[in-house]
């Protein structure tokens, strides 16, 4: 690296070059601490996090209700498998289920196990339900769809970076511009289509928010032609959009809600599916299932991390400065040659960086930000993505609006 960086630093860098496998391309700065929406690196210097690791910690680093949970559960009992019953998990599913209004959950890890485990759902639905033909059914996905890295997960990509090389890809899945109803409704009438899987915002396409009301008329069309609307809230869920769920925005209750990342409360990989038991009821002992999912701890960190999500109003906190950041960057915004523009909702927000100019721009105002004390990534090229953890406040997310603003200006006519 170059004279930015200690030599301990060089190090983790090193090591990571040396024995990882190169599948990203991190900020080159060394973590060692986190606490609420603040993360450290090895020099003590102090920086907001505006990723949350990809909306994962909504309720913030180290909260010290979840940890308290965490240190007290993981001495008494932390993985039993499913072959036993265990005296956390039904409590969780029990909570979980009254808080969303679901007959039945089932619990999983990451999030691309949950989305995929929507998918098998769909389609045995599709063949007992539906009376599908057998292989025969269909699922739908919007463009620029993004579930995980999984073979399932990339057959549906649109993305050729993410699926090129990796086949041969799973069949069945069908692909409609995101955001359209007509060419949506034309795919739902096939009596062979079993679902439609949707981000209600779309998160690594950019951070696409849908017109007002396509929602509540995908929920329409699913029911009207009796395909299953399957909502991947992984991202959007759990108070990140200033609702407790994106899909709330609207009258659009999912028949399958999938979700992960912060149902975890950043400790551990935790993701959930919930449906009916007219849709869940349809898998049977043995047919499906996860060594981990629904453990002990995990079930007793996921009621935590929901509880505190609810207590502290972390959605309420998430709409209200969600329009404070879009509404001081947009007062900036409009006399800027650099940013296009801001768009979100609640604390999921993407800054569209003008890109008549190098392609990096947006990774070089990263790297600027990170200097000035916030990190963020770019994601889609020219779109930087602000998510902080919602435990943020409003003094400090106006003294993160003030970094952004005078990071940029550097950037102005450049
Ligand atoms: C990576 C983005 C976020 C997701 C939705 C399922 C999953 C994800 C809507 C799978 C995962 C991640 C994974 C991460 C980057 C990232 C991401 F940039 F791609 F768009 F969060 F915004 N559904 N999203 O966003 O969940 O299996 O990873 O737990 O580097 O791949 P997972």
């Amino acid at each position: 690296m170059n004279h930015l960086y200690s030599s301990i630093e060089a190090k983790y860098f090193e090591l990571e070059k040396t024995f990882g496998a190169h599948n990203y391309n991190p900020l080159p700065v060394v973590l060692k601490r986190g606490l609420g929406p603040f993360l450290w690196d090895l020099n003590d210097k102090k920086y907001f996090d505006f990723l949350s690791a990809y909306s994962s910690l909504n309720q913030g680093h180290c909260h010290p209700e979840i940890l308290k949970v965490l240190f007290n559960q993981a001495s008494k009992l932390t993985l039993t498998s499913r072959a036993f019953h265990n005296n956390t998990l039904g409590e969780f599913e029990e909570f979980i289920c009254n808080l969303f209004e679901y007959d039945k959950v089932l619990p999983m890890n990451s999030g691309v196990e949950a989305a995929e485990s929507a998918v098998k759902i769909a389609r045995k639905w599709g063949y007992k339900k539906k009376g599908v033909k057998k292989n025969n059914a269909k699922i739908v996905f919007p463009k620029n769809n993004f579930w995980g890295r999984s073979i399932a997960a990339i057959s549906s990509s649109t993305n050729p970076i993410a699926y090129k090389n990796f086949g041969p890809l799973l069949s069945g899945f069908e692909i409609v511009p995101y955001d359209n109803l007509n060419l949506l409704e034309a795919k739902l009438k096939n009596p062979e289509c079993v679902g439609f899987m949707l981000e209600p915002i779309q998160g690594e396409a950019g951070i696409i928010v849908p017109s007002d009301g396509y929602l509540s008329n995908v929920k329409y069309l699913c029911n009207k032609y009796n395909v299953l609307f399957i909502a991947d809230e992984i991202q959007t869920g759990l108070g990140r959009t200033g609702k407790i769920l994106a899909t709330d925005y609207e009258n659009a209750k999912p028949d399958i809600l999938v979700l992960g990342k912060a149902l975890s409360g950043g400790i551990m990989p935790i993701s959930a599916v919930l449906a009916s038991n007219e849709i869940m009821l349809c898998l049977q002992p043995g047919e499906h299932g996860s060594t981990f999912g629904g453990n002990p701890l995990s079930a007793k960190i996921a009621k935590k991390s929901l509880e505190v999500i609810i207590d502290e109003k972390l959605a309420e906190n998430a709409f209200e400065l969600g329009e404070l950041f879009r509404s001081s960057l947009n007062d900036y915004i409009s006399k800027s040659s650099t940013v296009k523009l801001i768009r979100g909702k609640g604390l999921l927000n993407g800054m569209v960086i003008n890109d008549n100019s190098q392609e990096s721009l947006a990774w070089e105002i990263c790297i600027d930000l990170m200097k000035n004390g916030i990190l963020a990534k770019p994601t889609n090229k020219n779109v930087i993505r602000f998510a902080p953890p919602l435990v943020i406040n409003k003094t400090q997310i106006k003294k993160a609006i003030a970094i952004i603003k005078s990071t940029l200006v550097k950037f102005e006519n450049k």
